[in-house]
């Protein structure tokens, strides 16, 4: 019997775009969704198109894989309603449809927005407390602690990955800490996927950057190391060093733009 394949949630999305030949290069076979269709379909490939709310077509996709990598959802901040369907409910299918198909591996691509109200002089690890910024990095914040039941209480095996920003190359001072590069992140996912244990763990996506604030020295399960460095864009995009306001919210908190976004605080 050949081995199930891996299936990719959110492989229509901009990560999951660029993830789809590469996973196919290394594991031969793969199991595409997304809620939006794909039509340029590689040799190995096979694409479902499921919305993640459904919680019937969820348990029928899942069934077909052997391990999860999940990106599918809500990406960027959006009212309630919409996070909650795509974010919440859609994780919860997921992580459910994977304990009634045994399905033990999961890779669940969280975001720095789970802990964005902290400030940029703040360096976090593994256990910093959340600080949502919004209702994006509450329902990853919820997928988090989520997985940490299905861990603990069915035996799933879930890395939860705080993706800083992952695009082709870095666009502003802020990204000069967050960035992960595209290399970066696919080895992210096969140190994850080849891990002969994992229990929960929590990962700070981030490459080798000078001026990063995460810490993954408290990875207990994952040998991950990135080997890109956004500081080779610095002296490009900071040509005159950062003269940003450091009391602009933007700029004060490590979630950028999804703190300033909505806050009414007068203080
Ligand atoms: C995220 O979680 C988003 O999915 C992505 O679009 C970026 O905004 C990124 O965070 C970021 O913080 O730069």
């Amino acid at each position: 019997m050949t081995a199930k394949p891996i299936l990719l949630t959110g492989a229509a999305g901009a990560l999951g775009r660029w993830l789809r030949p590469q996973l196919l290069a290394r594991y031969g076979s793969l199991i595409s969704s997304d809620v939006a269709p794909i039509t340029d379909l590689l040799p190995g490939e096979t694409f479902v198109q499921c919305d993640l709310a459904d919680g019937v077509a969820v348990e029928r996709l899942v069934a077909q894989a052997s391990a999860i990598l999940h990106f599918g959802g809500q990406s960027v901040e959006a009212p309630f309603h919409r996070v909650m369907s795509a974010n919440i409910l859609g994780t919860y299918n997921v992580f459910e449809a994977a304990k009634l198909n045994g399905i033990k591996r999961i890779v669940f691509a969280s975001s720095n927005h789970v802990i964005g109200f902290h400030e940029t002089t703040t360096r976090l690890d593994a256990d910093s407390v959340m600080k949502p910024d919004g209702f994006y990095g509450v329902s990853k914040a919820f997928g988090e602690n989520l997985a940490s039941l299905y861990v603990d209480k069915h035996g799933l095996e879930i890395a939860c990955l705080r993706i800083g920003t992952s695009i082709p190359e870095p666009k502003d001072a802020r990204h000069l800490s967050t960035w992960l590069a595209f290399e970066d992140l696919l080895s992210l996912l096969e140190a994850c996927l080849a891990a002969p244990k994992l229990g929960f763990e929590i990962i700070y996506g981030a490459s080798a950057n000078d001026r990063t604030w995460w810490d993954n020295s408290k990875t207990k399960y994952v040998t991950w190391t990135p080997k890109d460095n956004a500081e080779r864009f610095a002296a490009t995009l900071l040509p005159n060093g950062d003269q940003r306001d450091q009391s602009d919210i933007a700029v004060r908190f490590q979630g950028g733009p999804f703190c300033s976004q909505n806050y009414d605080r007068k203080d």
